[in-house]
């Protein structure tokens, strides 16, 4: 397999201007017919050869302009179809037939379920079809799909439906028309026995748009929360963005076989059910909270990559980053916007700085890769969206809004660039962002580190910043960025200070611009050493290299005015705690637990929390995986043993003040997902978390009680998940029997329930594993349960993925060689947590490389491939 190279990008030969398909359906012999409006575009030679786009497609016929071509005149290999000469106008119509029954890839057309149903992005379309299958290739579509009348009595594509009828032998057809301009990324089928619940919308312009949830059946109860999510997404997009809704129809399918989380295909949005369905009985805060960022995400894509797309693939972060933003953005206002933030921030600084500091590091904009699959990774999306916040912060709200107007207006219809949408910025702002750029080329994690002093008889403080951005793979020298750190200073009694520099006055909180190696500001009139807090609501995707005492960091947990700043000065806190917990588990010392800490923490506990969401993140100690990624050598062990040490006791000692506050957090209200009462839920769990931490038989009756009182799936997930986590593995199993027999026909559920056994720490946790991938609910074809399995074991179970006998190595390793044949993607992203073994034990290293060498022996996907071949060099 061999690169593609950003540099060596061509602007299309041939353009066109409309396409036409037909499919007639069936599981092993879908037929597609193909009649495509083609124009040579202007500047290319006359004897330019067509070459389509076709992934290992059987071409049954093959015309132009009616006339059928003759062997010798275009040649078919497994990747393309070139035709050697074409008019400068013409009409091309090909034939090909597939078999969406045994596409295992989920790429392309396939059978989820016996429904068919298509994933294109980002190079699915070429598995459909003969095709320049280019995001910069635009065309109107028209889509007639036919199919048998019993098996798929529903029968969608993208746009409004014109046509539809009966045929001979029990078949129908319905054509779709799609009046806007697309690429074929986007294009969407699905055919199904399929049913719906419908609203209507009226846009801000006056457009009445209907809007439909397809979903098998047995599903129809799961669909409510989404359709108020996707109403609520509607308007907040005019509202906030000035983005209106485009067509008469708006239409979201729940597949249950699907690679991502969901597909922003024109009028068409498809979704991993898991990322749509929900109520209840069957679904935890945490995931109606996700559903209604994914909705948003999807509808939001409407303008920003659909209407807006990329110009190539090397351009995603364009779409993905500026979406993922504002998706943020609408989470945060429809719930806690400190909540989200925090959450956001955990999710970058846990697994996307681990990215980026592995092998498989690349830049927002990547400037080459083997298989673009492989780039919808959290750098792009979470790290582009945390680019697209830095621009809104230097630009401010008002200047921002100008310039995505100015953004959505001038390339409104195009196939554009990253510089398109920052020179919008920059015109709108005055800005000279060309410094910023650098945030799009450059891999890797910027480290700032602080020095700080007080000079009493001057009355000065001086910060001296410093920014350095480790090498990543193919980036050995690093230009300095420009770094925005907002920050603060805080006086004796914990208020701001005002702020002075070279005489200005900068208000209670700046933005300093960190924009060479090292920077030095003054600030004057301070009238005695403050504690600055630095890079408040997280300004800038970086690592701050800030050494605190733990009394300063006690100070601004407890008094910064930044909401974020006094969460994180909370996990600083806790970190330096259970780093000494960890120093004392290394030499075999035995493990005890800082009285000052634990004063914190009850005072937290014990104060009337007046934000329930932020407190119970506050009372959440740092996941095993970001105390990793503090570390230079990740001592796996240490980490897990200082944690589960200070969370038991912290149980114990506080036993108390953590019942008190699980009793006053009850509640009989009737459920909702809404704000107040997750907040309060989360709260309520924590303390359970705690109380059963303890190990005390009281703490488990609790647990007992709010599973049996079965009250919603919040509650009695958070209950299974203590029972089930148990030392004694006798106090859960009655529980996850009980679940797992209740549940067996949920598979969304299921899930859930193969999640909290494969991530409970016990030794036989792998044994667990293989046994469950026996389960008649476990299929590894299913993404969804793969990841609910598999995924949640090596994510979530750090001890025994990383076992000292390489058998969580091992178990990964057989999975991936498995699902490198069937779902190629799915492998690629799979195999990563092997790849990250930079820091660990030399035992550990050696053990993943072995693994890692035994898949490379295998013949590898491109996906794979480049993956491990990363990982190995
Ligand atoms: N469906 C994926 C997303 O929405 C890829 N575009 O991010
Ligand atoms: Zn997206």
């Amino acid at each position: 397999p061999h690169a593609i190279y950003l540099k060596d990008y061509q602007p299309p030969r041939y353009q066109v201007e409309h396409t036409e398909l037909r499919f007639d359906l069936a599981p092993d012999a879908t037929r597609v017919q193909a009649t495509l409006q083609i124009a040579r575009a202007p500047g290319t030679a006359s004897d330019a050869a067509l070459v389509l786009d076709g992934d290992h497609l059987t071409l049954e016929h093959v015309a132009i302009d009616g006339q059928p071509l003759e062997p010798g005149e275009f040649e078919v290999t497994d990747r393309a179809l070139t035709i050697y000469t074409v008019p400068e106008r013409f009409r091309l119509d090909t034939e090909v037939v597939l078999a969406p029954a045994s596409n295992t890839a989920l790429e392309g057309l396939y059978q989820s379920n016996g429904m068919f149903c298509t994933q294109c992005e980002p190079e699915g379309f070429r598995r459909i079809t003969f095709y320049p299958d280019r995001p910069d290739v635009m065309a109107t579509f028209t889509t007639t799909v036919i199919g048998d009348q019993a098996a798929t009595p529903i029968l969608l594509a993208n746009g409004n439906p014109v046509e539809r009828g009966e045929l001979p032998d029990g078949r129908h057809f319905v054509t779709w028309n799609d009046p806007h301009p697309k690429p074929a990324y986007l294009f969407a089928l699905v055919a199904g026995n399929l049913e719906k619940i419908e609203d209507q919308f009226t846009t801000q312009g006056g457009r009445e748009v209907t809007l439909q949830i397809w979903v098998e059946q047995q599903n129809l109860d799961k669909t409510a929360f989404a359709m108020t999510a996707l109403k609520h997404s509607m308007r907040w997009d005019e509202e906030r963005f000035g983005r209106e809704y485009d067509l008469d129809l708006f239409m979201i399918v729940a597949v249950d076989d699907f690679n991502m989380g969901a597909m922003e295909n024109k009028g068409l949005n498809i979704f991993n059910s898991s990322a749509v369905l929900a109520n209840p009985d069957t679904t935890v805060d945490a995931m109606f909270q996700r559903i209604e960022g994914i909705v948003a995400h999807e509808y939001f894509h409407n303008w920003s990559g659909n209407r807006v797309t990329c110009r190539d693939w090397f351009q995603l972060a364009l779409k993905e980053g500026f979406t993922v933003f504002r998706d943020q953005l609408f989470s945060s206002d429809m719930n806690s916007a400190p909540v989200k933030r925090i959450e956001d921030v955990a999710l970058l600084r846990t697994a996307q700085f681990a990215e980026d500091s592995g092998p498989t590091a690349h830049p927002v904009r990547p400037d080459h890769f083997i298989e673009i699959s492989n780039f919808y990774t959290l750098t792009v999306y979470e790290k582009g969206a945390e680019v697209v916040r830095m621009l809104c912060n230097l630009l401010g709200w008002e200047t921002f809004r100008k310039g995505s107007d100015l953004y959505f207006e001038r390339f409104d219809g195009q196939a554009v660039r990253v510089e398109d949408f920052v020179d919008c910025m920059a015109e709108v702002s005055n800005l000279d962002l060309t410094q910023f750029m650098r945030w799009y080329s450059q891999a890797g994690t910027p480290e700032v580190s602080v020095d700080s002093a007080y000079d009493a008889e001057r009355r000065t403080f001086t910060l001296t910043l410093s920014q350095h951005t480790p090498a990543t793979p193919g980036q050995d020298e690093k230009a300095p960025l420009q770094i925005p750190v907002e920050m603060g200073l805080l006086d004796e009694q914990g208020a701001d200070m005002a702020l002075v520099i070279d005489g200005q006055s900068h208000g209670s909180s700046t933005v300093l611009n960190l924009d060479e190696s090292t920077k030095q500001f003054v600030f004057e009139d301070v009238p005695h050493a403050p504690v600055p807090s630095l890079l408040r609501g997280f300004s800038a995707p970086v690592k701050l290299r800030q050494t605190l005492t733990r009394e300063q960091l006690s100070f601004l947990m407890r008094h910064d005015s930044d909401g974020f700043n006094r969460w994180d000065a909370g996990q600083q806190l806790a970190l330096k705690e259970l780093e000494t917990l960890m120093a004392a588990y290394r030499h075999g010392d035995e493990m005890v637990l800082d009285e000052f800490f634990v004063e914190t923490v009850r005072s937290l506990v014990e104060t009337p929390a007046s934000d329930k969401a932020v407190l119970a993140e506050m009372l959440t100690l740092p996941t095993e995986a970001f105390i990793a990624e503090q570390q230079t050598t990740v001592d796996i062990d240490a980490i897990h043993q200082a944690r589960r040490f200070a969370i038991a006791r912290l149980g114990d000692t506080l036993f108390e003040a953590f019942e008190t506050l699980y009793t006053q957090e009850q509640s009989d209200a009737a459920y909702a997902p809404d704000f107040d009462q997750i907040a309060q839920r989360s709260l309520k769990n924590v303390a359970l978390a705690y109380l059963c931490a303890s190990g005390r038989e009281e703490a488990f009756a609790y647990a007992r009680r709010q599973f049996e009182a079965n009250a919603n799936m919040t509650d009695v997930r958070a209950a299974l998940t203590q029972l089930a986590h148990a030392g004694d593995t006798s106090i859960g199993d009655p529980a996850i029997r009980a679940f797992g027999e209740r549940w067996a026909h949920d598979p969304l559920v299921m899930d859930q329930w193969f999640a909290t056994q494969v991530s409970r720490p016990h030794e036989d946790a792998l044994e667990r594993v293989r046994f469950l991938m026996a389960h008649p609910a476990f299929s590894i074809k299913n993404p969804n349960r793969v990841r609910a399995l598999i995924g949640t074991f090596v994510n979530q179970n750090r001890v025994n993925f990383h076992r000292r006998d390489g058998q969580g190595y091992r178990l990964l390793a057989d999975v991936v060689i498995e699902l490198n044949r069937l779902n190629p993607e799915i492998a690629a992203r799979m195999v990563l947590p092997l790849t990250r073994f930079k820091r660990l034990d030399e035992t550990r290293r050696a053990l993943m490389l072995e693994q890692l060498e035994r898949i490379k022996a295998e013949p590898l996907s491109r996906n794979v491939y480049e993956v491990v071949d990363k990982a190995l060099t």
